[in-house]
């Protein structure tokens, strides 16, 4: 089996809820570090314009969204499942919930001056300039709660998390959990996990977990679970390895979908909905009510297929170029 190629860097906090996933599940993996901001030409390469982190490729298959990576994931190692049955829906609720509502309370509470300058260690003043710049330009629109705003939101939430927690553990022994979405460990572990691992790195504002000791006792739990077996790759190496597998014509089965209002090898852009709205361009090869798959060309990677979820991504045709 091709191992999965992870496209992160270590402080990426959604890079984190695939990394252990991959823990979960054992899975060994290659390891290529990506720049945190702009310009990221061998990401580039891969995505055609999706630029955010992380990425999995998977021979010339590039894979966007940790949504879709997860469930791609589970697919390749069905051990360890994160969508076990009779707590799925569940799980999927809980984890789109975390990963927009928790990450955007989380990071910007983390961010606040005294977490900025453990985040980023003894990062020189330029980079920690370039990388608010990136991330003005990266989302415009988004109005940033302030630390007041952010601490009281996180505070409400630990406290749900903490009576979920509470619940659990009353019909569950301590070996087996208690797990956020019920019975079973799944995908709502990890998508809480990941944003309150990035509170962790800043222990000046690391305090405000403690008054949630179920959430730590959990978290510490997830956190245990580490990152799997895996092995560092250069970026260029990563593209061979698309390239190779194009020429020899391998992807992933994909299909057009007739009822979902495009055709097959239609003209199309996918972009994200929310932040990061870089937008990949190609050829409509794969569209499922929860998949869309774009064909696209690149002079290094070759003849690759990215994939996006649909929840939160939008497909528009491209317009036909005057002659
Ligand atoms: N919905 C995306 C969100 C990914 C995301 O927001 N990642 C952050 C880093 S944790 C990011 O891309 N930041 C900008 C960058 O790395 O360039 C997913 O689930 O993968």
């Amino acid at each position: 089996m091709n191992e999965p190629i992870l496209h992160h860097y270590p402080t990426s906090p959604f890079a984190e809820k695939v990394r252990l996933v991959l823990g979960a599940k054992a899975l060994p993996w290659r390891s290529v570090f990506i720049p945190a901001v702009m310009p990221k030409p061998d990401v580039v390469a891969l995505t055609g314009g999706y630029r955010k982190t992380p990425v999995m490729q998977l021979g010339a298959d590039i894979y966007c969204d940790t949504a879709l990576i997860c469930r791609v994931l589970d697919t390749l190692q069905p051990q360890a499942p994160l969508y076990p049955p009779g707590c799925e829906g569940v799980a999927e609720l809980i984890a789109q919930w975390a990963d927009q509502q928790l990450f955007w309370t989380a990071v910007p509470y983390t961010m606040q001056p005294a977490g900025l300058a453990q985040v980023f260690g003894d990062a020189p003043p330029e980079q920690m300039k370039a990388f608010a710049a990136d991330r003005a330009a990266y989302a415009p629109q988004l109005r940033r709660p302030t630390p007041a705003d952010a601490e009281a939101a996180l505070r409400s939430m630990l406290g749900w998390m903490e009576s979920q927690l509470g619940h659990q553990s009353e019909r569950l022994s301590a070996e087996h959990g208690p797990w956020m979405a019920g019975p079973a460990r799944s995908i709502a572990d990890f998508a809480c996990a990941h944003p309150l691992w990035f509170v962790r790195l800043a222990p000046a504002v690391a305090g405000v977990l403690d008054g949630f000791p179920r959430v730590g006792e959990w978290l510490q739990r997830m956190l245990s679970l580490g990152h799997g077996p895996s092995t560092r790759m250069k970026s260029a190496e990563a593209i061979g390895v698309a390239a190779t597998a194009a020429a020899a014509g391998l992807h992933a089965p994909v299909f057009v979908h007739p009822d979902l209002g495009f055709q097959p090898r239609e003209a199309v852009t996918v972009c994200a909905t929310d932040v990061g709205l870089d937008p990949v361009a190609g050829e409509l090869v794969g569209l499922t009510t929860d998949r869309v798959t774009v064909e696209r060309i690149d002079p290094r990677a070759g003849r690759v297929h990215v994939h996006f979820p649909r929840i939160g991504y939008q497909i528009k045709r491209q317009k036909a170029s005057t002659p």
